[in-house]
């Protein structure tokens, strides 16, 4: 769905996946008000409706492209995720922390050589990862792209924090661990350095980036990575840490690392995301 109107500076929130316009014709001034309300589909009709409901306002209205829209947008989002996969572990905690209810379809990286190579998969995400997710008629893919488009929709329960200090530390944890760690252990590279060798590897490479996510927490922890209130830190903190412990990496160097992982340990947000509570974990794993 696009609402037309003759303002270009102003994006429009929802677009069929045709990209077909003119479900509704509504003039510009209006449009704050979808567009303010993005983050809640119910806010989303209600203001859709007023806008019906409201005199003077030129309306072209489609049956047909509404129930397009309407199934998109209104559609539970599903997240494509591989249970012990730390980058899809991110995007379930920050759903589960910001309350959004989704489905979780499972991509097994490993099972015919990884379903994330198929073709069918390669439309949803031509980097042939996980995770993606489809949400308000949108399929998004990189996790930390994904978790920023939450936070900007749906701004309950924050994962930055409102001080630009503050932020400015997420967002360097979030670097370190999302750029300077996690790819270089990624499946796809270990396959590459040969069975041989990839635990050395993944060890080096996870050994180095904790060093520094261990020198910032010293000056920005508090309860968590940044202060006292969980952020996107903390969502990319702790599944890094499961995959240091898969390699076996030594993590007595790291105290505060530690310290915040056991501490989120038991948040129900971060237990359900849990790669041991996931519909694809395999049944013979310990703990589930
Ligand atoms: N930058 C991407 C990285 C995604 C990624 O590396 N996903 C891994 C699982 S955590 C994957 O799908 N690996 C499959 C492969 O390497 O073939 C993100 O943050 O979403």
């Amino acid at each position: 769905m696009v609402i037309s109107e003759t303002r270009p500076d102003i994006e429009s929130p929802i677009r069929s996946k045709s990209g077909n316009s003119k479900l509704l014709s509504i003039s510009w001034w209006f449009k704050p008000l979808l567009v303010n309300r993005l983050g809640s589909q119910k806010h989303l009709y209600s203001s859709t409706w007023c806008a019906l409901a409201l005199n003077g306002f030129k309306i072209n209205y489609s049956k047909y492209h509404h129930n397009a829209m309407s199934l998109s947008a209104i559609a539970k989002p599903i997240l494509y995720s591989y249970w012990r996969s730390s980058c899809s572990w991110r995007v379930r905690i920050a759903m589960n922390l910001k309350e959004i209810p989704y489905d979780i379809k499972p991509i097994s990286l490993i099972k015919s050589g990884g379903e994330q190579h198929c073709n069918e998969y390669r439309e949803v995400n031509p980097m042939e990862q996980v995770p993606a997710l489809q949400i308000d008629g949108h399929t998004l893919i990189e996790s930390v792209a994904i978790m920023h488009y939450l936070e900007e929709t749906r701004p309950q329960r924050p994962l930055l924090p409102q001080d630009v200090h503050k932020r400015a530390k997420v967002r360097e944890i979030v670097e370190i661990i999302c750029s300077g760690i996690q790819p270089l252990q990624n499946l796809i590279v270990l396959i590459h350095v040969g069975e041989e060798k990839k635990k050395e590897w993944a060890q080096h490479w996870i050994t180095r980036g904790f060093r520094a996510v261990e020198k910032a927490l010293s000056t920005s922890a508090g309860k968590y990575c940044v202060g006292d209130e969980i952020s996107m830190a903390d969502c990319c903190l702790v599944p890094q840490v499961f995959n240091a412990r898969r390699f076996h990496v030594d993590l007595r160097p790291y105290p505060i690392i530690l310290r915040i992982d056991r501490e989120l340990e038991s948040n129900p947000a971060f237990r359900a995301a849990h790669p041991s509570n996931q519909p694809d974990c395999p049944p013979e794993l310990p703990n589930k």
